[in-house]
């Protein structure tokens, strides 16, 4: 584990991302207690990241062995650089969500992704470092010298194809049972959307099962499936991972297995929290959006369920509706509450009139979606 949780972390937060730094600072409090200090940077140094004057004071500060997290992308070059001016721990955005990713993995395929995707993400840095060592420019520092980084790096890869098999394995079984549920007439619907929208509640609220919910980010990590009849049709509800703004295409890939559960499901729930005010909201609809462009997913039946009503105005709901289905004009918008279950009884005849519009046949009880 990277992390220990009563460590008091530095964290830096590059401009681009100063309207959202609660949000980027409710990450790093997955995981950490406390926050040492928050820096905002202005300029990225290309070769540091951080400005020598910046990396100087840190040096320079008593506490020097609290670790940088740093809420971007950060190249190879200038990690291990970092490592070598600093010597502290970095902990760039990716890993930081991969870190939180492990802490709440339950089942065994969601562990292997995170650590093929955390293998991935270690890959440049380690040859990096190796070209480093063979510019013999690490003379005591990162340890083993030339050879030994060659060494590891092999391993790694052997470690990287074993992961892989164990996945494959898993991603074909979920595939059968997937192929029998659709033998058995079951109508396929996936609850996706950012995280902490509300997606577990409203999941719990439609098919009675207690999953866990949480203020925190990423409390979902598995998708979990479970079915009720409604109305004589058999309806399949999958809890999917949360989205977060600015996806690293890393976390993209390692959760695609689950996120399989969208590509092959017949309608899609996205579910947005609407106490965050419209502009928000349109983001988080515009990113999902993307990620279902990213995912292959096209000409599927996508509802909005506006979550949370019950933290909003009724003239702000309005406004926000009005807002949505201006730019969304061929889609449903339900505003709901998952937890006082407002509307949910509309969500679900919404979806059984959408089914049964595009019902080709019924044959012996079995629907032809
Ligand atoms: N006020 C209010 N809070 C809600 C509502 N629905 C969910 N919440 C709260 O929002 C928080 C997140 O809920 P979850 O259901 O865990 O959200 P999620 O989308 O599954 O989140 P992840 O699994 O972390 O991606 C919890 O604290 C819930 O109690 C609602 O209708 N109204
Ligand atoms: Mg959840």
């Amino acid at each position: 584990m990277l992390v220990t949780a009563n460590e008091k972390p530095i964290v830096v937060i590059p401009r681009k991302y100063r309207g959202y730094i609660d949000e980027e600072l409710s990450l790093v409090k997955t995981l950490y207690n406390e926050i040492r200090d928050v820096i905002i940077v202005n300029r990225i140094n290309p070769k540091y990241y951080l400005s020598k004057t910046r990396i100087e004071e840190l040096n320079n500060n008593s506490n020097n062995s609290d670790p940088i997290i740093i809420m971007d992308y950060v190249k190879p070059r200038q990690m291990v650089n970092l490592l070598k001016e600093t010597r502290r721990d970095i902990i760039d955005r990716v890993l930081l969500i991969l870190e939180i990713f492990a802490e709440h993995a339950g089942s065994r395929e969601a562990k292997l992704q995170i650590e093929l995707a955390r293998l991935k993400h270690w890959y440049p840095i380690v040859k990096e470092t190796i070209r480093y060592a063979k510019l013999g420019e690490l003379h005591g520092f990162l340890g083993s010298g030339e050879y030994g980084y060659e060494k590891y790096y092999l391993m790694l890869k052997e470690r990287e194809a074993r992961i892989r098999r164990k996945l494959e394995k898993l991603r074909r079984i979920r595939s059968i049972r997937r192929r029998n549920r659709v033998e058995r007439g079951y109508i396929h619907i996936a609850i996706v959307g950012y995280t902490c929208a509300g997606k577990t509640t409203l999941f719990n609220k439609i098919t009675g099962v207690g999953k866990p919910v949480g203020p925190e980010p990423f409390t979902t990590l598995s998708p979990k499936t479970s079915s009720i009849v409604y109305d004589g049709v058999k309806l399949l509800f999958t809890d999917t991972v949360g989205f977060i703004r600015d996806l690293p295409p890393e976390i993209v890939e390692a959760f695609y297995a689950t996120l399989e559960e969208i590509v092959e499901s017949d309608i899609i729930i996205d579910i947005v929290d609407a106490s965050k005010g419209v502009n928000r909201v349109l983001m988080e609809i515009e990113e999902a959006n993307n990620i279902f462009s990213k995912l292959g997913v096209h000409g599927k039946p996508i509802i909005y369920a506006l979550n949370k009503v019950d933290l909003v105005r009724d003239a702000e709901m309005k406004d926000t509706i009005n807002t949505i289905s201006e730019k969304y004009n061929d889609r449903v918008i339900i505003p709901i509450s998952a937890i006082g279950g407002e509307n949910i009884d509309r969500l679900l005849e919404v979806i059984h009139s959408l089914i049964l519009s595009r019902m080709k046949t019924v044959d012996h009880g079995k629907y032809i979606y």
